[in-house]
């Protein structure tokens, strides 16, 4: 089979992915959106591209969640660049309605009377449409969900076009990988919001050492998950990988490493900063070096970012503080000297087992944590109120720590194994399980998963009850937001903050890149005011125990010290620790 298309694996899946939502606008039944959707997921996670697979005779058939239809619509899309079934609906269905059932609150059904009754087009049309008030007035609508739906296309919106941190991570792996073999490469780095560490990332900025050019630019073009190439000059070149995300790739010198690799990392009000202190010691910096305002043409410092830093009396910036909140400060050498590190964390306080929605037993999560090194972990199953994840009643988790308390002995020395719950903060303000259960707790961390829509004042009170009760030790992910998914619900920060502050209790930065929650500004002002944090994973399985990197992200972008979080204490520190505040 011949083909002369050059569809990439993920434009395939992205193909499928609009077919599925198409015929779910449309109404088409749930059975058949599955098989379009899990085709999709599957095709995307293909190690070989579809077309290469098909020449050499693979049968699609033989992969899981690719059935008869979907190989052979892969085939002729393979061949033509689309799919017949896909053209037919697009002429029935706006694509653009895809954006506007991904508002959370909405979904397919609702998206389409908004079409059918409004004229909703896509999220421009459908916030116009909010803001005149004709969404409030159609019938199943209502003000309430009218103004939740103007808040939640901005989140959508900026969804489309940022990517989530962690998928950033990965692609910058792939990419890695991809130019591992190109001889001509002779380093490699990414620069941006993504070496910055934040929550999402706009585009990825590629840096690259090399001799030859054109020739890591067209293993450039090779790279499996290209989509289109936007930009091909002598030393730059923008390429768009699957949905909308762009990868820029700058070819520099060895000579300008340092300053260029600081000038792409940003942010623009770090640089713009930079700058100007360069010029009130009559320098210039630009992304090819240090300049003497008197000798233009000759580089003083600018082969790596010490250097640079150096000639303008800096200490090197770590890239997450370069952000215009604490680097110009006076005190930056003793922040820089205790900046928290991923190496400083001992232990995570936030985990779930099979017990309730985690996939892992209680010993393979203990064990996990061991092989990691870590000296300390709570189990911290869910409550109750979390049916849907089978949260625990008080008996069932009296039942957890009693054998908790049968396993200790045989981990003693390797890790302290802390009785914990997540305990669900309900609505009406009260916790989720007995006082007595919560007395018998090495540690609990409270939380909210419901009521998201009470008032500013409702939610407020029930975390400052929360805090105020005498068992609870933390306050886990305290906003509620989902990163691009959902917002945090309305709450007064500062009367949060205040309260952990006066009753000794912790905030969690949750790792979960997901979450990131608290964000940096929200952990910075906890942390300032002097809030003992703690930075946990919230681990599902074991893999999840991986994602505390990410919660180092934010805390190193709050300017945090490694003794304002918790889980940088010893074992016995924290066995101390926790029994001042019993
Ligand atoms: P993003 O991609 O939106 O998540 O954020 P960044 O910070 O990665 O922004 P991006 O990709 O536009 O540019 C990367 C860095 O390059 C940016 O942080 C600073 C530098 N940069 C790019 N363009 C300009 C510019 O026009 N002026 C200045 N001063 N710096 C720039
Ligand atoms: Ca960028
Ligand atoms: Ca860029
Ligand atoms: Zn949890």
């Amino acid at each position: 089979m011949t083909s002369k298309t050059n569809l990439s694996n993920q434009q395939l899946a992205a193909l499928f992915e609009e077919l599925a939502d198409l015929l779910e606008l449309s109404g088409e039944n749930a059975f058949r959106i599955r098989a379009y959707r899990s085709g999709a997921a599957a095709i995307a996670g293909l190690p070989q591209r579809v077309e290469e697979l098909l020449a050499q005779g693979f049968d699609l058939t033989s992969v899981d969640g690719i059935g008869a239809t979907l190989a052979e619509k892969s085939k002729i899309a393979i061949q033509t660049g689309s799919i017949p079934a896909l053209e037919k609906i697009r002429q029935e269905v706006p694509t653009t309605l895809r954006d506007v059932m991904k508002v959370p609150g909405l979904g397919a059904k609702k998206a389409m009377k908004l079409h059918q009754e409004l004229g909703v087009m896509d999220l421009a049309s459908l916030k116009q449409a909010c803001l005149q008030g004709s969404v409030a007035d159609l019938k199943g609508f209502g003000p309430k969900t009218q103004q939740s739906i103007l808040q939640n296309i901005d989140i959508v919106a900026q969804a489309a076009e940022r990517l989530g941190i962690d998928d950033a991570d990965r692609l910058t792996q792939r990419l890695k990988g991809h130019f591992s073999q190109c001889k001509a490469v002779k380093r490699l780095d990414f620069a941006g919001s993504y070496r910055r560490s934040k929550e999402t990332v706009g585009d990825l900025d590629m840096l690259v050492v090399s001799q030859s050019p054109s020739e890591v630019m067209d293993r450039f073009a090779e790279f499996p998950g290209i989509a289109e190439v936007l930009a091909r000059g002598d030393t730059k070149m923008s390429v768009r990988i699957a949905g909308a995300f762009q990868v820029d790739l700058r070819v520099v010198e060895e000579s300008c490493w340092g300053a260029a690799l600081q000038y792409f990392t940003g942010s623009k009000e770090h640089n713009v900063h930079v700058r100007s202190l360069a010029k009130s010691l009559g320098l210039k910096i630009s992304e090819y070096g240090v300049f003497r305002e008197t000798e233009p043409s000759v580089a003083i410092a600018g082969k790596d970012e010490e250097s640079l830093y150096r000639a303008i009396g800096m200490p090197w910036v770590p890239p997450e503080l370069r952000e215009n909140r604490f680097e110009f400060q006076k005190d930056l050498e003793h922040r820089l000297e205790h900046l928290i590190q991923l190496s400083d964390i001992r232990g995570d306080l936030h985990m779930h087992t099979d017990s309730t929605d985690g996939s892992e037993t209680l010993d393979a999560m203990a064990n996990a944590a061991i092989e990691r090194g870590l000296e300390y972990i709570a189990i911290t199953d869910h409550s109750k109120r979390v049916s849907i994840a089978r949260g625990l009643n008080d008996q069932q988790v009296q039942e957890q720590w009693a054998y908790i308390d049968r396993i200790k002995p045989e981990l003693e020395g390797r890790l302290m194994l802390l009785k914990g719950i997540e305990c669900d903060i309900l609505e009406d303000g009260s916790l989720d399980l007995s006082d007595d259960s919560l007395a018998k707790a090495d540690w609990v961390t409270a939380s909210i998963h419901f009521g998201f829509k009470q008032s500013r004042q409702e939610i407020t009170d029930r975390i400052l009850g929360a805090i105020a009760h005498r068992s609870v030790h933390s306050i886990s992910h305290p906003s509620g937001r989902l990163i691009s998914r959902r917002p945090a619900y309305e709450f007064d920060l500062t009367a949060v903050i205040q309260a952990a502050k006066e009753h000794g209790k912790c905030l969690e930065i949750n790792a979960n890149p997901a979450r990131l929650d608290l964000n940096d500004l929200q952990a910075a002002a906890a942390a300032q005011a002097g809030v003992m944090i703690v930075i946990n994973t919230d681990a599902h399985s074991i893999g999840n125990l991986d994602l505390m990197k990410y919660g180092l992200g934010v805390a190193r972008r709050a300017g945090i010290m490694k003794h304002q979080v918790l889980n940088t204490k010893s074992a016995k520190q924290l066995a101390d620790w926790l029994g001042k505040h019993k």
